[in-house]
């Protein structure tokens, strides 16, 4: 091995510049260069981490380059901003998005391979960053990487978590949390910003005083803490545009109490310290449920004030006044999570920058949008009055006159139905207790509220923004999801690009719609053989990774049957776990019919709080131990958990995947976004209609697609009626006869009473409609069964789903952000 420097270039040319250059001999003397001075390890010691540290730092580089043109160009045109804001980004890996973006792939790999160093096992060593739940945050990065792709001129603002989502284990098929501290071996792409700090205030108490004989108010917070930058940039597809994830860290105003700590009292030295940092420790692992607690609300206020002073900041480096932000800023809400920044913005207008209150609300609302991701009624954050009248005094005031204002407006226009009136309120009364209702609040302080699929924007305009809809009806429209094709195409599966751009040309990688021309060959055993052996190398990858994980072993030639996710019952897994019981009891009963071979793959995690998911991750792995243990299924199915899913597995799972589950309780499940990459790696849905679904199945065919179950308006009916699941469920002997086994005890013998309650709850209340589907869904599988015995038909349709599929990329969904709500330019395609 070379010493360190001693192979570096004395003097850099221009293309082999060592922080410029894209040759090979540039990238590699970049990353010895890295080694040596940044990471400070010979090569002979060097780890796969510090070689995976170099390698990033070298990359980084080349990013800052587009990073500071892009800054530039935005500075001094006069550009409107977007700013999103989002409690949750589940970014994951970062290299390869750097690397394929600038299109330095094959050059690293070829640049590493020189100095004895695999590029594909350095991947593994990045820690995944998981900065997010579940669909919300991991839309959040697609779009991050989409408005970097369009040139659009955004910020992400966030919190920065010392700890992400957790670490799950699963032992004896029990899920288990770990704290995960992706820092702890440090963070190459973002940058520290310790000047870039703001005050962020809390508690205390409001004073008024007149000015030219108005009141004007003023809080006096008890408490404030530090709220600090840390920059990460995010390259755009060919690298012509990066934008920054500004994530904020909370750092107490003093880090320790001398006098405490002189006294003898070293741990209440620090206590104020922990509380304020205590903000930004962690990542509440709820997804579509409201947290509801303290610390919460205080991350909530924390991240978006900070990111309203940065912004403020940044308008007032360049205009007089703030009468003209609305022109150049437009702020996205991901949920109600950042609602609170529509109370801060009234309160930086009003209170401290002397702003008429009318004119406030105008700029307020003209430059606020928000995005509703769930209608579950009890996903809906409320925050008690109480609460927000300690923690943020001031703001509960100002929560309360806009209120009082928008029902006076609304009386003045003629409303008096007391129920519309208690249904616009932003305050909620009951159970003694009153509430801040953070989606009225969104709502009415921005011009702009969207849905995420087509269905789920018309459920939100008949159900919970039904009279606000009445009233305010060119509000609403709908934005439905979308997915960034490079990573969940050209990073997960080269294989499948590889044969896309043989077929189709390279400019599918610029433009999507060039996917459709793949339909004209769908019938082409020759172009079904490529993608079939593309992903049985996919598949026999992920069959690796899951006998490692869990020493099962699976074929890749069986039908890899995917269903990752949260664990959530709207999610219905426990729907999934039924059937395969179901299909378990057919084989048993006739082991020698010709069972199409399947694997049934669950990954997902279950929040730590939420005792029915998680027993339906201990069901899954107790059905696993009894069907992969029975000799006369061998083969035909298989059954895995595979634990700690992320967005690093999901990159290994889907390319894998023949058979995606999609089979949400119709009207629950917003959109879905592992749907939409699921089809594109060529998977076939088996799904309800409900969220993005139902424009997958207008895409796709109904040829190429298993659609079952109630629909969203049977399944209200279905409630309405008050519906009997033991009704449903004595009139399926198949279903009697699965039911029965969890119950009594067949996959839990070791304790026959842990399904006991579960499956009583199913026969009584049923509010999933489990019990109600399950024969549709049964009956959906055996066709999947039918139309894999016949490949060549199998395999038409998959080609189907990736020809029809690319109008999900998020870069169409981005640029009708930028045209229906945040009226600024895109870059046009190549
Ligand atoms: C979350 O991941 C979603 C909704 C929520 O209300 C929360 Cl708190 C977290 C998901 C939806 O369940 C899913 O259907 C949707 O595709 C995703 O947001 C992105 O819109």
């Amino acid at each position: 091995t070379q010493q360190p420097g001693a192979a570096l270039p004395a003097a850099a040319q221009p293309d082999d510049d060592l922080r410029t250059g894209n040759s090979v001999e540039a990238l590699r003397g970049a990353v010895m260069a890295k080694l040596a001075y940044a990471v400070g390890k010979v090569q002979a010691d060097a780890s796969d981490r510090d070689w995976f540290l170099a390698t990033a730092l070298a990359v980084r580089d080349r990013v800052v380059q587009g990073w500071q043109r892009s800054y530039h160009t935005t500075n001094t045109g006069g550009t409107k901003r977007v700013y999103y804001m989002s409690l949750e980004f589940l970014i994951g890996r970062l290299m390869f998005d750097a690397l394929t973006n600038l299109g330095l792939t094959d050059t690293m790999r070829e640049a590493l391979s020189g100095l004895g160093v695999d590029l594909d096992k350095l991947r593994e060593v990045e820690p995944d960053a998981a900065l997010g739940n579940g669909g919300l945050g991991r839309l959040a990065a697609c779009f991050m990487e989409s408005m970097a792709t369009l040139a659009v001129p955004a910020y992400g603002y966030g919190i920065r978590y010392e700890n992400g989502l957790f670490r799950q284990v699963v032992k004896d098929g029990w899920q288990q949390e770990y704290p995960e501290n992706w820092l702890s071996f440090g963070n190459p792409w973002e940058f520290a910003r310790p000047e870039i700090a703001y005050d962020i205030g809390f508690g205390g108490h409001v004073e008024t005083h007149q000015v030219d004989g108005a009141p004007r108010y003023e809080w006096f917070p008890s408490e404030t803490v530090e709220a600090v930058a840390y920059d990460t940039p995010v390259v755009g597809w060919r690298g012509h545009h990066v934008n920054t994830l500004r994530l904020w860290s909370a750092r107490a105003g003093d880090p320790l109490r001398l006098d405490a700590f002189n006294e003898g009292d070293h741990v209440g030295a620090m206590a104020d310290r922990v509380k304020a940092e205590a903000i930004s420790k962690v990542l509440y692992p709820s997804d579509a449920t409201p947290a509801g607690q303290e610390l919460r609300l205080r991350q909530e206020y924390f991240f978006a004030a900070a990111s309203l002073q940065d912004l403020v900041r940044r308008h007032l480096k360049k205009y007089p006044d703030l009468s003209n932000l609305a022109d150049q800023a437009a702020i996205q809400l991901n949920d109600t999570h950042p609602a609170i920044a529509v109370v801060e913005l009234m309160r930086l207008l009003v209170d401290l920058h002397g702003m008429a209150w009318d004119d406030a609300w105008r700029i307020t609302q003209a430059t606020f949008g928000y995005t509703n991701h769930t209608l579950l009624p009890e996903a809906l954050e409320t925050w008690p009055v109480p609460l927000m009248e300690r923690m943020l005094p001031r703001h509960m005031q100002i929560i309360y006159l806009v209120n009082a204002l928008h029902l006076d407006k609304l009386r003045a226009e003629g409303h008096s139905d007391v129920d519309v009136m208690r249904s616009v309120s932003i305050i909620a009364e009951g159970w003694g207790q009153q509430r801040v209702k953070m989606g009225t609040l969104a709502f009415i302080g921005s011009h702009r509220i969207n849905g995420v699929s087509a269905l789920h924007t018309d459920l939100m305009r008949q159900t919970v923004f039904r009279d606000l809809n009445a009233i305010y009806p060119d509000r609403i429209n709908n934005k439905t999801n979308g997915i960034t094709f490079r990573r969940w195409l050209m990073e997960a599966n080269p294989a499948l690009t590889a044969i896309l751009v043989d077929v189709l040309g390279k400019a599918v990688l610029d433009d999507p719609s060039h996917l459709e021309k793949l339909a004209q060959h769908a019938g082409d055993p020759a172009l079904q053989a490529r993608l079939k052996a593309a992903k049985r190398d996919n598949k026999a990858t992920l069959g690796g990774i899951i006998a490692a994980r869990t020493g099962i072993q699976v074929d890749p030639d069986a039908m890899f049957d995917i269903q990752i996710k949260r664990i959530h019952e709207y999610k219905r897994q426990h729907l999934n776990l039924l059937e395969t019981i179901a299909l378990y009891n057919a084989i048993r009963a006739e082991p020698w019919r010709d069972w199409a071979p399947r694997v049934k793959v669950f990954a997902g995690k279950a929040a730590a709080s939420y005792h029915t998911a998680k027993l339906i991750i201990k069901l899954a792995n107790d059905v696993a131990r009894v069907v992969n243990d029975d000799p006369t299924v061998r083969g035909k199915l298989k059954v895995v958990f595979l634990p700690n899913y992320n967005v690093s597995l999901a990159e290994r799972i889907i390319p894998a995947a023949d058979l995606s589950e999609q089979i949400s309780t119709a009207g629950m499940e917003a959109s879905g976004t592992g749907n939409m990459k699921l089809a594109l790696n060529g998977a076939l849905t088996i799904g309800t209609l409900d969220g993005a679904n139902v424009e997958i199945k207008e895409r796709v065919g109904d040829d190429n697609i298993f659609i079952f179950g109630l629909t969203a308006e049977e399944v209200a009916a279905r409630h309405r009626s008050g519906l009997s699941a033991r009704e449903t469920i004595a009139n399926s002997p198949r279903l009697a006869e699965v039911m029965e086994a969890v119950s009594s005890g067949v996959f839990s013998p070791d304790d026959t009473d842990r399904y006991r309650d579960f499956a009583n709850a199913l026969r009584d209340h049923d509010h999933f409609l489990v019990t109600a589907d399950f024969d549709d869904y049964y009956a959906a599988q055996r066709r999947v069964d039918a139309l894999w015995r016949d490949q060549a038909a199998w395999w038409r349709a998959s080609i189907m789903n990736t020809a029809r599929v690319g109008w999900f990329s998020s870069d169409r969904t981005i640029g009708e952000y930028a045209r229906d709500i945040w009226d600024v330019p895109v870059r046009a395609a190549e």
